[in-house]
């Protein structure tokens, strides 16, 4: 169970079901419209079903379709629970907590012990958002402590989900992961030979969000130019783009800038680029990060959350505290006037993100799987419809 927009819980919950149909196992995908590139999510073993054959909100697609009405969910849940008792399943295992913790919580309600294995990947702003906010945090605490397992993707993010939840144990840590065929460095394998002859390029990727304060990303900008004639590439959308326009505007820098819109390969795009600039006021992990380094491309970013797990400082990229856009520009002004350094950050962030490739890092799930399953009672679905 996954959300359809743009952005990091889908992307790593369509490729976590692509990656395991390809490993053998038959994989059930529910999203409630279909997800982007959704013709890839199509093989003999992996089965889309959504509630809705288009896109039938009019929400901006960046944005986290997370509030369904009742009878959306309605229609969600019952189609699970027609997948469960036809075909058995053995693991349900949703991304991004809402509202999909509270659908485990009915599957459980009308299966009981006949529940297939029930488990969890907390995202981001369901911790770090709704964790907070009175209205939802005790319905939501109740719901994940129902289910069999729960993983998210960084200690930083398992700390504060522990926090807020008042969970019994901190959740079981399964970083996100990568595609290396997908996240590349440029063609000719010189990953500094451009920027020797072209104007340094800074890319930032997100769907503009408050949380990214990307207002941000343009006073660092135009602070950075004041020591290096740098080019800036905004790849993505969302709410906060027309403040982030105007502030480039108000500021002379906008010649200087590329507007891409959204993307649905942004791989070989953060390729042409030199360096990544990210301004959120949290991240449990910041997949964007990890694809700049997959692609050779240091990441100069804020130190929240989880992006001290993925960037090493003065290593991979470096980070500043929220807020200081001076000492931003600077160490972006450093790495960028530094041939050499940067050179040592590209190599680097591409050794980092080895570490993340879904080779080494799906295979975590099939044995967190595993390890669940072997205490789990699970009775086939069909039986017990028939004895009760
Ligand atoms: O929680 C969100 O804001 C949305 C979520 C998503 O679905 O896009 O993003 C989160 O999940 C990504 C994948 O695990 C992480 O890389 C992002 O850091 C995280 N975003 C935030 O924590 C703001």
């Amino acid at each position: 169970m996954c959300l359809a927009s743009f952005g990091g819980s889908a992307r790593i919950a369509t490729e976590l079901a692509t990656e395991l149909s390809h490993r053998g196992h038959t994989v059930h995908l529910f999203t409630r419209t279909p997800p982007f590139d959704n013709e890839r999510y199509r093989n003999r073993r992996l089965i889309l079903h959504t509630v809705s054959s288009s896109r039938e909100t009019d929400q901006h697609p960046a944005k986290l379709d997370n509030d369904w009405p009742a009878d959306v969910q309605r229609r969600y849940l019952s189609q699970i629970l027609d997948c469960i008792v036809t075909n058995g399943l053995d693991v349900l295992h949703f991304h991004y907590a809402l509202p999909f913790a509270f659908v485990a919580a009915q599957i459980k309600d009308h299966l009981g012990w006949a529940a297939p294995l029930l488990v969890g990947t907390l995202h981001g702003t369901d911790v770090s958002n709704y964790g907070r906010n009175p209205l939802v945090a005790p319905r939501l605490a109740r719901a994940l402590r129902r289910l069999d397992g729960l993983t998210t993707v960084s200690h930083s993010h398992a700390q504060l989900a522990a926090d807020y939840f008042h969970l019994p144990a901190r959740p079981h840590i399964i970083p996100n992961f990568i595609d290396l065929s997908k996240f590349q460095p440029a063609a000719n394998g010189k990953t500094n030979g451009h920027a020797a002859i072209r104007r340094p390029r800074i890319a930032h990727v997100s769907n503009f969000r408050p949380v990214k304060d990307t207002p941000s990303v343009a006073d660092i900008f135009v602070r950075l130019r004041q020591h290096v004639d740098a080019e800036l590439w905004l790849i993505g959308e969302g709410p906060d783009m027309p403040q982030v326009q105007a502030a480039l505007r108000e500021a002379g820098v906008e010649q200087h800038v590329r507007y891409w819109g959204l993307q649905q390969d942004v791989g070989h795009i953060l390729a042409q680029t030199d360096l990544l600039l990210m301004t959120s006021r949290a991240e449990s992990f910041c997949l964007a990060a990890l694809e700049a380094m997959a692609c050779g491309v240091p990441v100069l970013s804020t130190r929240v959350g989880g992006l001290p797990e993925v960037v090493l400082d003065g290593v991979t990229g470096a980070l500043f505290p929220v807020g200081d856009h001076d000492l931003a520009a600077r160490l972006g002004a450093d790495i960028l006037a530094n041939p050499f350094q940067l050179q040592a950050m590209r190599l680097a962030a591409l050794r980092r993100a080895a570490h993340f490739s879904s080779r080494q890092v799906v295979p975590r799930y099939e044995a967190y799987y595993r390890s669940l399953l072997k205490t789990h009672r699970s009775f086939p679905v069909a039986v017990t419809a028939a004895r009760l």
